[in-house]
């Protein structure tokens, strides 16, 4: 079965997230998983974060330490495999109906170099849009266990507010969950096999764990709006924003829903990924506030 059950569909509305086995084919996953290790190996060759690498701050030729491989799927071909994966687009159509299109993607590689925590947020801070069929898909390509950086859920959390994510009068992409008194302790970790996938709202609070291990953790993540979801933040190109869709018709009549919206404004002091946006909050933190 590749649509989602009633169950599912259920479980995403009330809890915000679904967690799927066993969705990506081993072969692919394995296509995947090499093309990731020849981009890994390519960023030798550059000093900077750029608009393909986000690096970390070891980062050095003989010792490369790449935290994420941007958008991906524009040029390497098994990720775009992965992009258009008929079960995974058949999953997402089951919950934000079949007309969406790809707002972003990026593999976190959280590797045992420069596996740095992912503070609280919630993804609707950093792109907020018309309304909120905004979701993201989460692939992992290693196995995610509690040592490598496993991802934190706080189930029910996609209906309530949208919380601050400022520091020092800019957008920092990180919630200062302890001062503001939000409760996370319902969070529930996510573990699971290679191959498994998450499926998230774009306004689930959620966080992940540093990598405190020597394995990898790659997870790869698709960020999709129906296509009469608007970004808030505009379109700065409209024909590339329509080559964007996966699936279904250009819609321009958006649709306007009563959702909380926070502008991501004045901009992050930290350009380039969420590593750097938090990097203002999280510079010293070894451990989410649990
Ligand atoms: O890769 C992770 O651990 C999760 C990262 C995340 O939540 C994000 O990039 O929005």
């Amino acid at each position: 079965m590749t649509e989602l059950t009633k169950d599912q569909i259920d479980k995403y509305n009330k809890d915000g997230y679904i967690i799927i086995k066993d969705v990506v084919d081993k072969k692919l996953l394995e296509k995947v998983k090499n093309s990731s290790q020849n981009i890994e190996e390519e960023a030798r060759f550059i000093k900077k974060s750029n608009e393909r690498y986000d690096l970390g701050a070891n980062h050095t030729k003989k010792y490369p330490s790449v935290r994420r491989i941007k958008q991906p799927q524009n040029f390497d071909q098994a990720f775009k495999e992965l992009l258009y994966y008929p079960s995974i687009i058949k999953k997402v159509s089951s919950l934000i109906g079949k007309n969406f299109r790809l707002h972003n993607g990026k593999l976190n590689l959280k590797s045992p170099s420069a596996g740095d925590l992912v503070d609280w947020h919630q993804d609707w801070a950093f792109y907020p849009h018309t309304n909120d069929d905004v979701l993201a898909v989460g692939i992992m390509l290693d196995d995610m266990t509690s040592e490598n950086g496993s991802v934190l859920f706080v189930p029910e959390s996609h209906k309530g507010e949208i919380y601050n994510h400022h520091h020092q009068g800019c957008f920092s992409g990180a919630i200062d969950v302890v001062n503001n008194k939000i409760d996370v302790s319902k969070a529930i970790e996510v573990t699971g096999k290679a191959g498994t996938i998450t499926i998230h709202h774009a306004r689930l609070l959620h966080a992940s764990n540093p990598n405190n291990s020597n394995k990898n953790r790659r997870f790869l993540l698709w960020e999709f709006a129906a296509n009469d979801a608007w970004p808030l933040m505009g379109i700065s190109n409209y024909e590339e924003f329509n080559k964007k869709i996966i699936s279904g018709d250009i819609i321009n009549k958006p649709r306007l829903t009563n959702v909380p919206v926070i502008m991501p404004l004045p901009a992050a002091k930290n350009q380039g990924s969420i590593f750097e946006n938090q990097k203002i909050v999280t510079k010293n933190k070894i451990k989410l506030d649990v």
